[in-house]
């Protein structure tokens, strides 16, 4: 399993859509997990050393209001994790965008933008980071940035 995708609640599903459709379009292999860093911190913990287990290269994690989500998950793992703030809250997501995008220097969270955009760009991103290691992705990559400058 390549990539693991946290959520930080089953509210937040609509934003995955785009993101595992990509993520299946690239034939890379992917888990959805529904798991809050503030209600249940025990299962979150126990969530990530399983997909470690399971070999995962890539964290997502999405998440809104005050979102620790990604920040939690960065604390516990040496892999990647990509962050997507999420407009949940009152403020739109700008709330879980500083919470996301401010973490504290050597704890590091790529963050991308707030909301469906940011979370098609999280596997768009995990994509290109697996391609390193990958050519067939490469080439599936290359193919993917042709058809957009054709766009
Ligand atoms: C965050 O609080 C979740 O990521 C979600 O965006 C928001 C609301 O969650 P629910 O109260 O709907 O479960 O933790």
């Amino acid at each position: 399993m390549d990539v693991a995708i946290f959520l930080g609640s089953n509210s937040d599903r609509e934003y995955i859509e785009e993101t595992q459709k990509i993520l299946s379009d690239f034939n890379v292999s992917f888990e959805t997990i529904v798991c809050s860093a503030h209600r249940s911190p025990e299962k979150l913990v126990s969530e990530i050393t399983r997909v470690e287990n399971l070999g995962v290269k890539v964290f997502v994690a999405m998440a809104g209001y005050a979102a620790h989500l990604p920040g939690t998950i960065a604390a516990r793992t040496t892999k990647p994790v990509l962050g997507v703030p999420l407009p949940s809250s009152e403020l739109q997501g700008i709330d879980a965008l500083l919470s996301v995008v401010q973490m504290p220097g050597g704890v590091p969270v790529a963050t991308l933008g707030i909301g469906k955009s940011g979370a098609k760009n999280a596997a768009l991103l995990a994509i290109q980071i697996l391609s390193l290691s990958s050519q067939e992705l490469l080439d599936q990559w290359k193919k993917y940035k042709e058809a957009l400058s054709k766009g």
